[in-house]
C-alpha cells in the first residue's frame, strides 16, 4: 500500500509539499498540484483523516445536529448544509437529537471526540453544556450563550404575517396552534401572531402541542381541541403540523379554505403538495443553511465576525388553503 513517502517520490516533490497540498496549509503551484493528485489517483492512496485532523488540529469535519430528520424542514435544511459544506471542503456529520437533552448530550461526547472542526446546534435543548467547549459553535433558532451566535428566520414578524393574512381574508374566529415552548422560533411566532390580533381588536385562542413532528401525537392534540370547525381560520406553527391539521379537518368534513381556512409555517416542499396546497410563511432554507456555514467556517479559521443575532426575512406563500 502506498504512503506519503512513494507518493512524493513518484511526484518528485518533497513529502511536505505533498503534505501541504492534503491539508491545504499553504502554497503548491498548480503544476504540481496536479502531478501530486495524478500519483495519489494512480496509487489509490487514502490519506489518513484522524491523523492529518491531529496534526493539522482542523479534520475539515462539520457536526449539524438537528432535532429531527423526519420533518421535512429539517431534511431539507440538512441537505443544503451538507452540499454547502462539501463545497467548502468539509464534510458533514448528522446527529439527530430528537430534541432530546440527553441525546444532545451524547452527540456533542461524540463530534468532541471526533475532533470536529465545528458544530451547527439547532434548537438546542443545552447550555452550559457548551460553555468552554474549545470548538467553535454557531446556533440555529434557540439561543446558547451570550458567545455563540445565532441565526433564525424573523419568526416574530413571521407570526404578524400570518395573522395579517389571515384578518385580510376575512377570519374573526381565529386559532393558533403554537409550538413547544422550549422551542424559542414558535414562542415568537405565537407572540407576532397574538400581538398583531391585539392590534386588530381580535381575540385569538391558542392551544399549545409538546411535539413538532410525531404525528400521531399531533392527532391526539387535535382531538383535544373542542369545536375545531368553529374557528374560520387557523395557523399552525410549522408545515407538517399543519399538513396532519389539514388531514384531520379533511376528516371531519371540514372544508379548507371555505369553511376554516388555515396557514402553516416554513415553506417546506410538503406545502405544495398537499390538497389544497398549502399558504405558508417561507423560512429562507438556502439562505439560512449558507449563512451558518460561512460564519461557522470564518470561526473555524479564526477570522472575527460579529457574535450577534442573525435574522433572516419571513415572507408569506399564498397558496390554496386560504381565500
Ligand atoms: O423550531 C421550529 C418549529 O418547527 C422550526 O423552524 C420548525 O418550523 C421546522 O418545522
Amino acid at each position: 500500500m502506498s504512503n506519503i513517502r512513494d507518493i512524493a517520490e513518484r511526484a518528485g516533490v518533497s513529502i511536505a509539499t505533498v503534505s501541504r497540498y492534503l491539508n491545504g496549509t499553504g502554497y503548491v503551484s498548480e503544476k504540481t498540484k496536479k502531478r501530486i493528485q495524478q500519483e495519489i489517483e494512480k496509487a489509490g492512496y487514502t490519506p489518513n483523516a484522524l491523523a492529518r485532523a491531529i496534526f493539522t488540529k482542523n479534520s475539515r469535519t462539520i457536526a449539524l445536529m438537528i432535532p429531527n430528520i423526519t420533518n421535512p424542514f429539517f431534511n431539507q435544511m440538512a441537505t443544503v448544509i451538507e452540499d454547502y459544506t462539501n463545497k467548502m471542503g468539509y464534510s458533514l456529520f448528522l446527529c439527530n437529537t430528537e430534541d432530546n437533552r440527553e441525546k444532545e448530550l451524547e452527540c456533542l461526547e461524540v463530534l468532541k471526540s471526533y475532533r470536529v472542526s465545528g458544530i451547527i446546534a439547532s434548537r438546542s435543548q443545552c447550555k452550559e453544556e457548551y460553555e468552554g467547549i474549545k470548538i467553535p459553535v454557531i446556533s440555529f433558532e434557540n439561543h446558547i450563550s451570550p458567545s455563540v451566535i445565532t441565526v433564525s428566520s424573523d419568526n416574530y414578524n413571521g407570526g404578524r404575517i400570518a395573522f395579517n393574512h389571515l384578518y385580510d381574508t376575512g377570519c374573526r374566529k381565529i386559532l393558533h396552534i403554537k409550538g413547544p415552548h422550549n422551542f424559542e422560533a414558535t414562542e415568537l411566532r405565537c407572540k407576532g401572531f397574538v400581538d398583531a390580533a391585539y392590534e386588530k381588536g381580535v381575540n385569538v385562542d391558542v392551544v399549545e402541542f409538546e411535539t413538532d413532528f410525531q404525528v400521531q401525537i399531533l392527532e391526539e392534540y387535535l382531538e383535544r381541541i373542542k369545536n375545531i370547525e368553529k374557528y374560520d381560520g387557523i395557523f399552525v406553527f410549522n408545515d407538517i403540523a399543519a399538513a396532519v391539521t389539514l388531514k384531520y379537518l379533511k376528516g371531519k368534513g371540514v372544508k379548507v379554505p371555505e369553511e376554516v381556512q388555515l396557514i402553516g409555517f416554513d415553506d417546506s416542499f410538503i406545502g405544495e403538495l398537499l390538497y389544497p396546497a398549502l399558504t405558508t410563511i417561507r423560512q429562507p432554507i438556502k439562505e439560512i443553511g449558507t449563512l451558518l456555514i460561512e460564519l461557522l467556517i470564518k470561526q473555524i479559521n479564526g477570522e472575527k465576525v460579529e457574535v450577534r443575532d442573525y435574522l433572516i426575512k419571513t415572507e408569506l406563500i399564498k397558496r390554496e388553503s386560504t381565500l
